[in-house]
């Protein structure tokens, strides 16, 4: 990261200079409270939470609602922030109706503390446990839950749940650092508070009060009776592309403000944030940054979590195997949008809970414009890290409702063979790359078997048949669907048209074929 160029810099002392046209917090930062302590202080928080939060706190949510944004890893966060008093520029990027670039520029406010939790672990622990700390939310990915991603149980071998359960005062993990936080929030005779998932996973607040509680009883049955009956944990589904930032960004953001700003954020104008109104100790009303509060968010993670997660997974494979850098490219590309769209319609939707009131022809149309959006330059790469972690919510459940239905799955068998191309580490023109997953050792290992299967069976058709079965057994992942003969067979229809056709020659040919 480079700290672009000289001059000034972002801080409350800019605030007043700034060109009229950026907004800016308009309330008393010196008075707010941290009510909110949240895990996981990356771009996404920013340009989400934070974001619904900062207008909340614009409409008078009140000094209560101030956030204190902790990091799980990276000292950067805080090293950028804090000498500009927490203060952020969020841009959000889009195409005006001729398709020319344009922005909004927003200065965010809300962030009042900034902990790194590796040098500071009691520190977080104490915020935890603090007086005004009313809600704990957590943007921390799919992996920091540290469960098993196929039956969603808290991994006991985790080497950082491991280290947790010996090391009450040092945590690593979120789960850790939650159970021992709500451990002296208890000790101090405090009141039990809410702890908000806002991460890709489904009914992720039910996952993570059973992944807390699975933990807590490890270290105190009291503990875990305690956080099971006075703590809230609302399921919630987010939704706003949020690429990381370049130093290309901050060139650009320092331009526009005058002011350098060490980490802006850049995102969509898109936003979507429906959230149980399940709070043990009280909330902002979001609702004027665009929240809505909802009885049940499961029809609304799914629908989110299988046609947004699910079309940028598939998306994103194919198009790091075929060279299409961002995902506005390899929309522009022949054959890609008719792919999407009609996996959407003809093998998603079906699997939909009904959700009264919501065009789904529209939303599907809508979606499709959002990853078109030539202004935020989304990296695939980006999208497909950890996608063992990802894939069971964004396409295997979808798979499942399929086959339980007795119906065709030629999409999605692409989407899951692109990840399963793209796990050979190296593109179409030879190009390697990194894994990052972490299972990135157990899928190389299970890529090089598939290959020995696939040399063994001979050619053509067995070949393939022979590797898509020792892929599809993966069983972290794909659990007992790498046994269903229906879902190996059109993994490996899907493997073979990839091999032969390569990835733009299948999307233009038109695969999936029409049904019928
Ligand atoms: C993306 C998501 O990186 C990814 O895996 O699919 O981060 C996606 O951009 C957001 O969930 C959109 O809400």
């Amino acid at each position: 990261m480079e700290l672009v160029g000289e001059g000034k810099r972002l801080g409350a002392a800019a605030l007043p200079g700034l060109p009229a046209h950026v907004a800016r917090p308009g309330y008393d930062r010196s008075a707010l409270r941290c009510g909110i302590v949240h895990l996981g202080l990356g771009a996404f928080a920013r340009a989400h939470l934070a974001a619904v939060n900062d207008a909340a706190l614009r409409a008078g949510a009140g000094p209560d609602w101030g956030i204190c944004g902790v990091s799980l890893r990276q000292a950067d966060t805080r090293d950028a922030l804090a000498p500009q008093d927490g203060l952020y520029t969020l841009a959000l990027r889009d195409a005006d109706g001729g398709g020319a670039p344009r922005q909004r520029l927003a200065v965010i406010g809300c962030l009042r503390e900034t902990l790194v939790a590796p040098e500071q672990p009691v520190a977080v622990l104490e915020r935890i446990a603090a007086a005004d700390t009313r809600i704990v939310s957590l943007t921390v990915t799919e992996k920091g839950y540290c469960h098993d991603p196929a039956s969603g149980r808290l991994d006991l071998a985790h080497p950082d749940i491991a280290h947790d359960l010996a090391h009450p005062e040092s945590p690593r993990s979120v789960i850790g650092f939650l159970a021992y936080g709500l451990q002296r929030r208890r000790a101090a005779g405090r009141a039990p508070l809410t702890v908000m998932s806002l991460d890709n996973l489904p009914a992720n607040g039910r996952l993570l009060r059973a992944l807390v509680l699975t933990f807590a009883a490890r270290v105190d049955a009291g503990l875990a009776e305690w956080i099971a009956s006075g703590c809230a944990f609302p399921c919630s589904m987010v939704d706003r592309i949020v690429p990381r930032t370049t130093d290309a960004d901050r060139r650009d953001t320092a331009a526009t403000l005058g002011v350098r700003d060490a980490w802006p954020v850049m995102a969509e104008p898109y936003l979507e944030w429906v959230v149980e109104d399940d709070f043990a100790a009280g909330r902002p009303d979001w609702t004027a940054g665009g929240a809505r509060f909802v009885a049940d968010a499961a029809p609304f993670e799914t629908l989110k979590l299988r046609m947004v997660n699910g079309a940028h997974s598939a998306l994103a494979y194919l198009s790091v195997m075929a060279g299409w850098a961002t995902v506005d490219e390899a929309m522009a590309q022949p054959g890609m949008r008719r792919f999407l769209s009609e996996l959407m319609r003809q093998e998603i939707e079906p699997t939909l809970p009904p959700l009264p009131g919501l065009d789904l022809a529209q939303y599907r149309h809508g979606l499709l414009q959002r990853f078109a959006n030539p202004a935020l330059r989304h990296q695939a790469r980006q999208i497909a890290m950890d996608g063992s972690q990802k894939l069971p919510q964004r396409l295997l459940g979808t798979v499942r409702d399929r086959l339980a239905a007795q119906a065709p799955i030629p999409g999605l068998a692409l989407a899951v063979a692109g990840w399963l191309y793209f796990l050979r580490g190296s593109d179409q023109a030879g190009r390697a790359y990194e894994i990052q997953d972490p299972m990135a050792e157990a899928l190389a290992r299970q890529h090089a078997q598939a290959e020995m299967a696939a040399r063994q069976a001979g050619e053509g058709p067995a070949a393939m048949l022979a590797w898509a079965g020792a892929m599809a057994g993966l069983e972290p992942v794909f659990g007992d669907l790498g046994q269903d003969p229906r879902f190996v067979q059109a993994l490996a229809q899907a493997a073979q048209s990839l091999r032969s056709l390569g990835v733009a020659g299948t999307l233009s040919a038109g695969y999936p074929p029409p049904p019928g």
